[in-house]
């Protein structure tokens, strides 16, 4: 009791310390304009403010029909607001200081790191580093020789080692169906890690509850692709909103979109030419070694893999090919029946409701040479981006103690869609 008391404390003080500290985001705000004010008119001028990245971000635009949320410098601020003005745009002010609730969360991630340290196991408790989740799937491989393989399959720019962690059920049978799952593409997308490593704790840790998702399937899991850029989040509350990798891109600039260095019409479609921006495509596709990594697993299994899922976060959404152009595949009954599954799932289960649709329509913008197309057209029958829910006060930061929820309902729709992957795609 006495020692919770004196955490408690500690933790007032290291807070109230951290309150005084300023970062770059000092006095930005993030905005929320209504989904019902949504209009071309208005989506044209958030466009256009946006290409200004000194000034603004946009966090997710009118996404799957949800508000927008951006984030805009205090010099725009005046500005922004007469535009919404303008377009009878209704908003509210989401957070109204960025640099304040990074360096709160900041401190609190440290503190919680201290609180529970890694211990051999990885609970929700808070978020971990690489190096930890290397450890913990080096571990797993260690106590379950039979069922838990580890794989060095690369790394990162900065020499950050990514490994696989493929899941069986022990059997030793070979040549099993393959689920491919990826987590971490974008740095600042936290959660997504964290529900890779549940789906991991679930797949090892209630293999008995989960052995039909394993008697044919085998599943391999990259828990975080983009290595450098998730840790670079983690060392600074000014960097906590990085998204991109961690390789310089011109003398002035760092980091590609990992997510746009695809080579699958690469280039032709919501992907930036500006090294400085957040959604540059890189020099050329597969400029990043992060992105390379992916493509290789992706060829290695695309002869028994039925379905790649590689989770980001914000927008409660379940995205199918194609993202480059508004078209649709031809099977696109196939993977809107998985979807739907996992929407129900999660729907039953919580009460969140995801939506789930074609990329392009479903987010409002084409975005070429994503991982998820480049699968797709590399033979997975389904392949997903599954944005995970808004959190937190930026929507990238759901607060530590809603980790468990999160990626429980995430496991939730996973666990359902890759049932019905298993009954549709039966091993040959
Ligand atoms: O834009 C992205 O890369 C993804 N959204 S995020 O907010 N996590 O950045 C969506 C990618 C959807 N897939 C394709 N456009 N192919
Ligand atoms: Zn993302």
């Amino acid at each position: 009791m006495t020692v919770w008391w004196l955490l408690l404390a500690l933790s007032y003080l290291s807070l109230s310390a951290g309150l005084q500290k300023s970062n770059k985001y000092d006095g930005y705000k993030v905005y929320e304009v209504s989904s019902k004010a949504r209009s071309a008119a208005l989506e044209l001028t958030i466009s256009e403010l946006v290409k200004n990245e000194s000034y603004y971000e946009v966090f997710s635009g009118f996404k799957g029909g949800n508000s927008a949320k951006v984030m805009v410098h205090p010099d725009e601020q005046v500005n922004f607001v007469k535009l919404m003005a303008e377009n009878n745009a209704a908003y509210d002010v989401l957070n109204r200081n960025v640099g304040l609730t990074l360096s709160r969360q900041f401190e609190m991630n440290q503190m919680l790191r201290q609180w529970f340290p890694y211990n051999g196991r990885l609970g929700t408790e808070r978020y971990y580093t690489h190096d930890e989740i290397n450890q913990y799937i080096e571990d797993l491989a260690r106590d379950n020789p039979h069922r838990v393989f580890v794989k060095t399959v690369g790394k990162s720019y900065e020499g950050r080692w990514l490994k696989t962690v493929t899941i069986t059920n022990g059997d030793a049978r070979r040549n099993k169906n393959v689920i491919l799952v990826d987590g971490g593409f974008h740095a600042r997308e936290w959660i997504s890690p964290a529900a890779a490593v549940h789906l991991i704790n679930e797949l090892v840790e209630n293999f008995e509850s989960n052995a039909d998702l394993l008697l044919d399937f085998d599943w391999v899991i990259l828990p975080v692709v983009n290595a450098d850029g998730y840790e670079f989040t983690q060392t600074l509350p000014d960097n906590r909103l990085w998204r991109k990798t961690r390789k310089p891109s011109s003398s002035e600039c760092i980091g590609t979109d990992p997510n746009r260095n695809f080579d699958f019409h690469w280039n032709e479609a919501g992907a930036s030419e500006d090294p400085c921006d957040n959604t540059y495509a890189g020099p050329k596709p597969f400029s990043e070694p992060e992105a390379l990594v992916v493509r290789d697993l992706i060829h290695s299994y695309a002869g028994r893999g039925q379905m790649y899922l590689t989770l980001h976060s914000y927008g409660s959404l379940i995205l199918y090919p194609w993202g480059w152009t508004d078209a649709v595949p031809d099977t696109v009954d196939d993977l809107d029946e998985v979807a739907a599954e996992g929407k129900k799932a999660i729907l039953e289960a919580t009460g969140t409701e995801y939506r789930f649709g074609p990329s392009t329509t479903t987010i409002n913008y084409a975005a070429a040479g994503a991982s998820d197309d480049y699968a797709f057209n590399a033979g997975f029958p389904i392949s997903f981006t599954m944005e995970l829910p808004f959190g937190g006060e930026d929507g990238f930061d759901p607060p530590a103690s809603d980790i468990d929820r999160l990626v429980k309902e995430t496991w939730v729709g996973i666990a359902a869609m890759a049932r019905r992957v298993i009954q549709k795609y039966p091993l040959a």
